[in-house]
């Protein structure tokens, strides 16, 4: 794993240079960006994590997200695109994931800014391939309302949408004598119609902000739900924010754990 990691960031640089956007559950959003109050942000993320489908298969997968972030017009729009490379069974596939845009639009603000409310929309696109799992072969539309505050140093967020596929294929699996609705992709997943909410605390700590993450989701009619808990540690370096964390599912998520390393330059 160790070693596969090390080979990423001839992909990352690509990544970076032939677009500049970043990640589905990225396209709900980053909670507590760190470029909040700048007008233009960009990250590159590392992340790897491993999954387990039992019938299914299991396996594990490393993946790069560049992601754009830009403030205009009232509202902060992005662009997240993601690559991933998925080992299972000893095959190899790698590709772009689903690429993300998004749209935020900060509506009610209280207290000096101290409490924000807001709407976002999602659209992912069906860049990643289907046979790999590596996207979902379809578009998904992903509408939410999100809060935000800050009540002295800790600072608080908390986003709740729903996800809506635009095409009636793409999250079936089949076995002899059964089909069954799943969360897809693996390495990013979701359902064909679902509820989702996720909620974030940033906690300083020394130079250090603790961020203690929660999110999950509940299918609309079949599906798969899932739960999943983080921790991470972000550190500002000048106009640069470096975190690192990892996630664990709680409730039903097909990975079984999840890591990630980023770094955010806004201006
Ligand atoms: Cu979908």
């Amino acid at each position: 794993m160790l070693r596969r990691l090390f080979a990423l960031p001839a992909a990352a640089a690509l990544v970076a240079a032939s677009a500049t956007p970043a990640q589905a559950q990225a396209c709900h959003g980053d909670v507590l960006d760190p470029s909040e109050g700048t007008r233009f942000s960009t990250t590159v993320a590392v992340v790897a994590g491993g999954f387990d489908r039992s019938m299914f298969g299991k396996g594990d997968f490393e993946g790069v997200t560049a992601s754009l972030r830009l403030r205009a017009g009232g509202a902060r729009w992005g662009l997240v695109v993601p690559a991933y490379r998925i080992h299972r069974g000893g095959s190899t596939a790698a590709g772009l994931g689903d690429v993300g845009l998004r749209a935020e639009i900060p509506a009610i603000n209280l207290f000096d800014g101290a409490l924000e409310f807001g709407v976002g929309v999602g659209l992912t696109l069906p860049t990643g391939s289907t046979d790999d799992e590596l996207g979902m072969g379809h578009a998904m539309a992903m509408p939410w309302v999100f809060g935000a505050g800050r009540f002295g140093i800790v600072a608080l967020e908390a986003e709740l949408g729903t996800a809506h596929s635009l095409s009636s294929s793409g999250h079936t699996m089949t076995m002899p004598g059964m089909t069954m609705n799943v969360a897809r992709p693996v390495v990013d997943p979701m359902n064909s119609n679902e509820v989702w909410a996720s909620a974030a605390v940033s906690v300083p700590f020394g130079v250090l902000s603790l961020v203690p993450t929660l999110r999950g989701a509940q299918p609309i009619g079949d599906g798969e739900k899932r739960m999943a808990a983080g921790l991470g540690l972000r550190l500002p370096v000048g106009p640069v924010a470096l975190a690192a964390g990892g996630e664990l599912p709680v409730v039903g998520d097909p990975f079984t754990w999840r890591g990630f390393l980023r770094g955010t330059l806004s201006f």
